[in-house]
């Protein structure tokens, strides 16, 4: 690429160095061309940075403006801001080596006065895009629309009361999932944004889902007829900004899609600080999701602790992480699916290297449990262990329990003629708990 010094001139690639380095530009863990099971670990892990933090973060939050300032935001006209803007982007994947990266519509281009401008400025931008896709080989995992910024959504898209707002989104999504099959999305997301209540004062809550419901079957329908072939994500939250999200968490994903009969067209996309949000860890989102077979794509970010709302900062606790590898690759991988660094620079983290440090902090640890998740199923000491507590499911009367083939009256002159009194056996929590920490830490 041309221009590829342009914006981050201080910046070179960043190269796997591995554990010896003190290089704080360099990758430790994450090792792109290094084959695992055949496969590059690039092509395991399918890093994506999410357009909407980096680049379109500017570190502000409900006590002040943006803290931080990128030399390419200067310009006056604000079509040659987004392209300047993007050239920086790509410069940046670049230089980070991410395959993939991500976007809402009104991240790459600004809107107009009236919606057929707007997509006019979406068609230069997503143009542009193309071109850099194509110099870069960067691929888009998943695009979306955004649904909640504008006034006009102040109380929900899909479920807003009135149905003019409904039939702007529905125009508007149409147009996101056509600039997501031009530029090769592997699939299309949709996060809840405003689809809930701030009270239930004003709302019809069967209603809104009934709309919401009838949203997505218009989305699935419209896919279809334009031959888009990608994966549809929902990305549950329970809350934030609204008071409640009908997109509460995973098993309540499950319940809306199943009660509408659109299980067969979506997965979750599953965000670790949504997870938190909704008081499950990331692990119980990521089973819930597999246990239905439709675990789909990740949202790579973390909570704080101590704060209770969508921090979206990256994750470097390698524990946690592992956990969620574990549970991923038992389900077999994330398929079309990637890890989306949905996550963003603390307000005072200014300086462009941070968007690097930021980044490479998140490839590394995700690289680090992937690589500890493969041994501990390698060594299979947690599996086996999990699978002989089920053992009594397996043969004789378990096995007949489990195929449903006995009901109470046979189980109950089992119990009273053969079984007895059961024999209770430890769960053996800390004996995992000390064995996860020696695959962890030697
Ligand atoms: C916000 C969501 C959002 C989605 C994409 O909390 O995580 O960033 O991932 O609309
Ligand atoms: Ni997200
Ligand atoms: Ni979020």
């Amino acid at each position: 690429m041309k221009k590829s010094r342009a914006h981050f001139p201080q910046i070179k690639s960043i190269a796997y160095e591995g554990t010896g380095s003190r290089n704080p530009l360099a990758f430790r863990h994450y090792n792109p061309d290094e084959i695992v099971d055949g496969r590059k670990m690039r092509d395991h892990l399918r890093f994506s940075v999410a357009y909407w933090h980096a680049f379109r973060g500017t570190g502000a939050d409900p006590f002040g403006p943006g803290t931080i300032i990128r030399r390419w935001e200067s310009g006056k006209d604000p079509i040659s801001v987004a392209k300047a803007r993007m050239d920086a982007a790509f410069e940046f994947f670049q230089k980070l080596g991410n395959p993939f990266w991500c976007f809402h519509d009104r991240d790459i281009a600004p809107e107009g006065r009236t919606l057929a401008e707007t997509n006019r400025h979406l068609d230069r931008l997503v143009a542009h895009a193309r071109q850099l896709q194509r110099a870069t080989g960067v691929k888009l995992l998943w695009g979306t629309a955004n649904l909640f910024s504008n006034r006009r959504y102040m109380c929900g898209a899909a479920t807003n009361p009135d149905a003019h707002v409904f039939a702007y989104a529905a125009a508007q999504v149409k147009k996101a999932l056509e600039v997501t099959q031009a530029l090769g999305g592997a699939g299309y997301t949709f996060w809840g944004g405003r689809e809930g209540y701030e009270t239930l004062l004003n709302t019809n809550l069967k209603r809104e889902q009934d709309h919401l419901a009838a949203f997505l079957h218009m989305a699935v329908d419209h896919a279809k007829s334009i031959g888009f072939k990608g994966q549809f994500y929902i990305e549950p939250k329970p809350k934030e900004p609204t008071k409640h999200q009908y997109d509460f968490d995973v098993a309540s994903g499950v319940a809306f899609l199943r009660t509408y009969g659109l299980e067969r067209h979506f997965k979750f996309n599953i965000e670790t600080n949504h997870a938190t949000l909704a008081g499950h860890t990331f692990q119980h989102e990521i089973e819930v999701a597999a246990a239905h077979g439709m675990l789909g794509s990740i949202d790579a970010n973390a909570g704080d602790e101590l704060l209770g709302w969508d921090t979206d900062q990256f994750n470097t606790n390698v524990k946690e992480l592992t956990l969620a590898m574990v549970s991923i690759l038992r389900a077999g991988g994330l398929g079309n699916g990637g890890l989306n660094f949905d996550a963003k620079l603390r307000r005072a983290s200014i300086d462009p290297a941070d968007l690097f440090h930021a980044h490479i902090g998140g490839m590394d640890a995700y690289a680090l449990a992937f690589k500890t998740a493969r041994r501990i199923l390698a060594d299979g000491r947690l599996t086996d262990f999990v699978k002989q507590r089920y053992a009594s499911y397996d043969s004789g009367f378990g096995r007949d329990i489990a195929r449903r083939r006995l009901g109470f009256r046979e189980l109950n002159r089992l119990v009273l003629t053969k079984l007895g009194e059961p024999r209770p056996r430890s769960g053996k929590q800390e004996y995992l708990e000390n064995l996860l920490n020696s695959y962890l830490h030697g």
